[in-house]
């Protein structure tokens, strides 16, 4: 992350009463960058679950900084929590939650992954990193707003043999900007579930990146563990513009109103987490009467839908979809977008 417009000096963070301190000063830094009191009271949140870390397990000299960031038309707050010691056992675990990591190093990382609009953590031994980036939101128009009037339905069915969904799914709306994407964690079963939902959590955090960065840090995220396939959409109402890029088994398809024809897109080759070459993004036409329909391998890919089918609602060509071409051997699951 680069880019910094504004820096401060960076906050020693030793005893618990420097954490009230490093949160008014980040605080009231966010509060002259514009944000709202919603937002400031995410920033606070953030940055007293970082501090908190940095004192409760004695991080060695654990400090806290923070920056203004513009880039890519975004305009941000950026805050850095760094310390040289003793570092995250288990990162990936801790970055799960759940009860295994409570009183641990790392605690209250997956709120901060969800919280933010760009999170990046890098630990060992030596130390650990913390950067998040929160952003102003857009400035959008009502006309804006009012244009958003897509609907996004998924169906999901697990494998027959397991209790535990592999396949994964998100739907992260941005103004009048949203991202889309299908998962799957390979195989069935926990380690799928584990595999999928980090590529989730990585997307929540990320929502807001370029489309052709997400392949590669997805793929460093998902480093240790089985590895999933992804395909990841973003639509743009505003542009009419669908961008879309995929890594391995996940089926795409446009449905052209004016045309009257699908278009495949196309997925590159690759294992998240386990193999990957240069994926490509393409970018489509999304207009009025567009459907996007993006489904994991749980479901056959040469279905058809009839007219009257296609005019049905989003929900309800999801349902026809997984009725009629569920596998019954994985994971399945069709996301249908209008
Ligand atoms: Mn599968």
């Amino acid at each position: 992350m680069a880019a910094s417009v504004k820096d401060a000096d960076e906050l020693r963070i030793e005893v618990e009463a420097h954490i009230p301190w490093v949160r008014g000063i980040v605080r009231r830094f966010a509060e002259s960058l514009g944000f709202s009191e919603k937002l400031l009271t995410e920033i606070e949140l953030c940055v007293t679950e970082l501090a908190t870390n940095l004192v409760v397990h004695g991080a060695k000299n654990g400090r806290i900084s923070f920056c203004e960031v513009k880039e890519n038309d975004l305009h941000g707050i950026e805050i850095l929590a760094q310390d040289e010691g003793p570092g995250i056992r288990d990162l990936s675990k801790a970055l799960q939650g759940g009860t295994s990591t409570a009183g641990s190093l790392g605690q209250g990382l997956p709120s901060l992954q969800r919280t933010a609009d760009e999170f990046e953590i890098h630990s060992n031994s030596q130390g650990t990193r913390v950067c998040m980036r929160k952003y102003l939101p857009p400035a959008e128009t009502k006309d804006e707003l009012a244009s958003r009037d897509l609907i996004v339905s998924v169906a999901v069915r697990t494998h027959p043999e397991s209790t535990i969904c592999g396949d994964g799914h998100v739907i992260r709306h941005d103004g009048p900007r949203t991202l889309l994407a299908v998962i799957d964690g390979l195989g069935h079963g926990t380690q799928a579930r584990k595999a999928a939902a980090i590529a989730e959590a990585y997307l929540h955090a990320n929502h807001r990146k370029p489309l052709d960065h997400m392949p590669a840090e997805l793929h460093a995220s998902l480093h240790g563990t089985r590895g999933a396939v992804a395909g990841i959409a973003r639509i743009d109402e505003a542009a009419n513009k669908l961008s879309f890029i995929g890594v391995g088994n996940i089926s795409a398809r446009l449905w052209l109103p004016e045309e009257k024809s699908w278009v495949r897109l196309i997925s590159m080759s690759g294992t998240l987490g386990v193999s990957l070459r240069a994926p490509r993004l393409f970018s489509y036409p999304y207009n009025r009467g567009s459907i996007f329909i993006i489904h994991s391998d749980g479901l056959k890919e040469r279905w058809e839908l009839s007219t009257d089918e296609l005019s049905l609602s989003p929900t309800e060509i999801a349902r026809t979809l997984m009725r009629d071409n569920w596998r019954r051997t994985d994971d399945a699951t069709v996301m249908v977008t209008k």
